[in-house]
């Protein structure tokens, strides 16, 4: 099947596109080695996910779960009903997040098989001591009401590759590329986190760089899937009731750019240890590249 493309948006001299029948060969090399984000239309065709997960499903099935959202304990079903009766101006917290191994494990069959443009995926190698994903969370589903704005523009922790379905509802996701990074105001503290505090309408008194920057927005609906690569910065807001299965996925694309994250937070305190990490996973990563070709696990 070739490849259908349509042009979903454009800011400056980015264009982001939506395609369908997208080879993983093409999407390695135009998107994944290429590092450039995507829509993918049909990527989830064979989850039952995207007909099953709804509001009512989750109200159904686990409304009498507690669940925290934002610091506050609510049950499952009442934020669900907060989730739908959320607007613009009065949005349900955001984002409710559930883990999906951790907390719904029985729910993992509706999210797979896991996407082949997720594969292949170095996070649970037996050869990556967990201590290096600084505990990123790996699948989740998050839940937001019209109106519920993620907390802050950030990359991806550690530098991983993300991938986001929409399972229901519209949601916009706002993108920047990696090369304007200075114009973000990374964090020093965090530098995968902006300090621009208010997404919407960012204070360019504080924050003039931001001028320079040409964020894309577009909107990614049900049964489509966003990848958004590495290190480029990104944030989203809920159009409708929303919910959206979320994954990382760390390879041989963006190893150096991994190595890179953590070596930045281990030198800080332990710059001994740092180098030996860097070394080891230099090791690792070629070892890796090798098993991946012959398609062997490690
Ligand atoms: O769907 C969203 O709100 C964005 C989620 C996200 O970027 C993240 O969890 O890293
Ligand atoms: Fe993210």
């Amino acid at each position: 099947m070739s490849t259908k493309s349509v042009e979903l948006a454009r800011s400056g001299n980015i264009v982001v596109e939506k395609k369908y029948g997208l080879s993983y060969d093409e999407f390695a090399k135009d998107h994944l080695f290429a590092n450039y984000p995507v829509v993918i239309g049909d990527a989830c065709q064979n989850w039952s996910a995207k007909d099953k997960f709804t509001p009512e499903f989750f109200r159904e099935n686990y409304g009498h779960r507690d669940v925290k959202v934002q610091g506050k304990w609510y049950k499952l079903s009442e934020y669900i009903d907060l989730m739908l009766t959320g607007t613009e101006e009065n949005p349900a917290p955001y984002p409710y997040k559930l883990q999906i191994n951790r907390d719904y494990p029985e729910l993992v069959k509706d999210v797979s098989p896991r996407l082949k443009y997720a594969t292949p995926d170095r996070a649970y190698s037996k050869l990556l001591p967990s201590q290096f994903l600084g505990g990123a969370d790996m699948l989740e589903i998050f839940f937001g009401s019209p109106g519920g704005q993620f907390p802050y523009l950030h990359y991806d922790y550690m530098c991983l590759h993300a991938f986001i379905t929409q399972v229901y509802g519209q949601k916009e996701f706002t993108v920047i590329p990696p090369s304007q990074t200075e114009y973000v105001y990374p964090n020093s503290e965090n530098p995968w986190v902006s300090m621009i505090d208010d997404q919407i309408n960012p204070d360019l008194k504080k924050f003039p760089l931001w001028a320079k920057a040409t964020p894309v927005k577009f909107i990614v609906g049900p049964g489509e899937t966003l990848f958004i690569p590495c290190g480029w910065w990104h944030t989203a807001h809920s159009v409708t009731p929303t919910i959206s299965v979320a994954s990382d996925c760390l390879n041989d694309s963006n190893w150096k750019n991994f190595i890179g994250e953590v070596d930045i937070m281990m030198s800080r305190q332990k710059p001994l240890k740092a180098k030996v990490a860097k070394t080891y996973l230099k090791v690792v990563g070629a070892i890796l590249s090798m098993t991946e070709a012959l398609n062997i696990n490690l």
